[in-house]
């Protein structure tokens, strides 16, 4: 199935840029000299002096260690990363009984994903400071971080996806969260079909994501199914274009292999823009069918300090085949990716990967195209809008490999040029560039502080590079990667600071502190904890035996564990140490840990109870400790637990410096 307006490209020219490609790859990853374009008050600029705070807060995605990490800046520093998607034995996030069930899905306990797009919940099209949204990319789900603890609380899975690279995209006001699947794959009925029926029965969706007001609250309130292509990237629309949302797409082609080649015969792939509004109403008047999914939805609750999983069972779809007026098409040249509308939300800005212009879209013209049916013909039963009437008009020359645009407060955009290694900034409205600056190397995505917000923050604009060969000391065959902090108040774009990332930085979105300050939890309430297992006093402390499972009911204080020393615990038993930290004060968190455990430690934070499972497989004296450096006695907060054979006979004491110790 082929639209009329793409044309193959021949092979030859394809052969070529291909070959120019590759060259341009080599030469800015291993030419330019390393600090050669830092201007002279560039130092001054980053430096934020000991006991001061940074301006801003960059959220970095982890890529392939499944995290975020948090910076500050503009001084680079990383201030903590926080677990998302992957086991985090550090503070015992996915080992601990609390916190497994934020990674079970409908494919059992699954401890690693990949994340790629951290998004920040935004009221009236700006950011608000609660919420950091990022997706799993292999697993599909999109997590919810709460920014007053710094943590995960919620995690949804989406079913009938086969990737989810393009998500999560909040709306103007976090009505949703949405999630394109990148891998198109058979959705409903037989889906035991030969890979090469690609283009009779693979389909996409897209997940609109409802997110609650006030708790943020997740739930899967729609698909809508799509025709069979790669959904790479979106943007939600704002201000003139709210109610719509912009989906790249490549693979137009409907390859199912060697896509490297086999996805770039197109010269044009697609926008997909999609009318919310409108299947929002088709989902009011019934319309969306119920469809049998499977796919589990995740909360952590700071009151049980635990998380719940349940599995859900049905989603409702909309056919974009069959409700017309839900999507349409616009070329655009060719593979694209980063797929951006500005702070108006008229304009919005597609990088093809393979293309020799940045083409900008008008809203207003899709409009007027969609109400004269400027149409081209349909690709899989969805209008094509055609390309003049959608094409506000085309940045020229921009450099090769354009990826990526955000914007500032001023006008401008910039986009990555990955390829080219620069970053291009040129005005919105005539769409001339104004100036280019390279990257070290091989940027990704860039980043301007709310640079997708109606109010864009602007200041600086942060390259999320690949290739950092040269520029920090290696570290065997694995180089860090990195982000490059720029100065973008004047006309010239101004290189400040580099300084490395902790995984893969895919994109990344900054915040003015304050935002973020203002909502800060330094302990958790001890008389609000409601963990079926908390200890609020050591008199409370307890060993309880039920069977074979031993229940420790533990505290944590400075400097000591009650109980620390038990006996009677036995091989074969399993035993649960509920560990509370009776703390109250901010920054004190304990740690737990004991010989043998095949889990991780915990770090219990102030007012907490986390909860870790041990089995003694061997008789012995195991020694157990704080493992967090948290007053001058921290190395005497310690303890002892002595697991005697199966068969004997050892009663179950406990206790800390008191004669319960002594056998009763
Ligand atoms: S992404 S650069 Cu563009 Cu998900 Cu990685
Ligand atoms: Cu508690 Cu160290």
């Amino acid at each position: 199935m082929k639209h009329s307006i793409i044309n193959k490209l021949n092979m030859n020219k394809w052969l070529t840029f291909f070959v120019l490609f590759s060259a341009l790859f080599v030469s800015c990853t291993g030419k330019k000299k390393a600090g050669s374009a830092v201007s002279g008050d560039a130092a001054q600029k980053v430096y934020v002096a000991p006991g001061k705070y940074d301006e801003l807060y960059l959220f970095n995605s982890g890529g392939f260690s499944g995290q975020v990490s948090a910076y500050g800046l503009p001084s680079g520093r990383l201030l903590k990363v926080i677990p998302v998607f992957s086991q985090n034995p550090e503070n015992g996030y996915g080992y601990t009984e609390e916190t497994k069930p934020m990674l079970m899905t409908s494919h059992g306990f699954i401890p690693w994903d990949d994340s790629h797009h951290p998004q920040l919940s935004r009221v009236d099209g700006n950011n608000d400071g609660r919420w950091l949204f990022i997706n799993a990319n292999n697993t599909p789900r999109i997590a919810r971080l709460n920014l007053s603890t710094f943590t995960t609380e919620e995690i949804i899975e989406l079913p009938n996806s086969g990737g989810n690279h393009s998500s999560p995209f909040c709306t103007e006001n976090t009505e949703y969260v949405v999630g394109g699947t990148r891998f198109s794959v058979p959705i409903e009925g037989n889906l035991d079909l030969p890979i090469n029926s690609y283009k009779q029965n693979f389909k996409g969706t897209l997940s609109f994501v409802k997110v609650e007001k006030e708790k943020g609250t997740m739930n899967l309130a729609f698909q809508l199914l799509v025709p069979g292509v790669d959904y790479d990237l979106a943007r939600a629309g704002k201000g003139v274009s709210h109610g719509w949302v912009f989906f790249s797409c490549y693979n137009s082609e409907q390859a199912n292999t060697l896509l490297e080649v086999n996805a770039s015969q197109h010269d044009k792939d697609f926008i997909m823009a999609v009318n919310w509004k409108k299947a929002e109403e088709y989902i009011a008047q019934g319309k969306g069918k119920k469809t049998k999914a499977k796919y589990a939805h995740n909360v952590y609750s700071h009151s049980t300090h635990s998380a719940t999983s349940t599995m859900l069972e049905d989603v409702l779809m909309l056919d974009v085949k069959e409700l017309k007026d839900i999507c349409y098409f616009i070329p655009c040249p060719k593979s694209p990716h980063g797929c951006d509308v500005n702070p108006s939300g008229e304009f919005i800005a597609a990088s093809g990967k393979l293309a020799a212009v940045i083409p900008v879209f008008s809203f207003k013209k899709i409009q007027d195209a969609i109400a004269a049916k400027a149409f081209e013909g349909e690709f899989d039963g969805v209008p094509v809008i055609k390309y003049e009437a959608a094409l506000a008009g085309e940045v020229e020359k921009p450099g090769l490999g354009p990826l990526h645009t955000e914007f500032d407060d001023k006008g401008f955009a910039y986009t990555s040029m990955f390829v080219s290694s620069e970053i291009v900034k040129w005005e919105v409205a005539t769409r001339k560039i104004i100036d280019r600056v390279p990257t070290y190397y091989s940027i990704g995505h860039l980043c301007v502080p709310g640079g997708d917000n109606k109010n864009p923050y602007g200041k600086y604009v942060i390259a999320l590079d690949k290739i950092t060969k040269d520029r920090y000391l290696p570290t065997g065959p694995e180089l860090t990667q990195s982000a490059q902090l720029y100065d973008i108040t004047g006309e010239k774009m101004k290189l400040l600071l580099d300084f490395p990332t902790i995984g893969e930085p895919h994109y990344a979105q900054a915040i003015p502190a304050e935002l973020v300050t203002k909502n800060q939890i330094k302990a958790y309430k001890l008389e609000e904890n409601k963990h079926p297992f908390v200890t609020k006093m050591e008199s409370e402390a307890k060993v309880v035996r039920n069977g074979k499972d031993v229940h420790v009911y533990m505290t944590m204080i400075r400097s000591h564990f009650t109980p620390d020393n038990i006996e009677g615990v036995k091989v074969g038993d399993v035993v649960y140490f509920h560990v509370t930290n009776l703390e109250q004060d901010w920054d004190v968190p304990h740690g737990f840990a004991i010989k043998g455990a095949n889990v991780s430690e915990l770090l219990i934070m102030p007012g907490e109870t986390q909860t870790i499972k041990w089995e003694p497989k061997e008789v012995g004296i195991f020694p157990f400790y704080c493992s967090d450096f948290c007053s001058a006695l921290h190395q005497e907060m310690q303890g002892y637990l002595r697991i005697s054979p199966a068969s004997s006979k050892t009663p179950l004491i406990f206790g800390t410096n008191v004669a319960a110790v002594e056998k009763k």
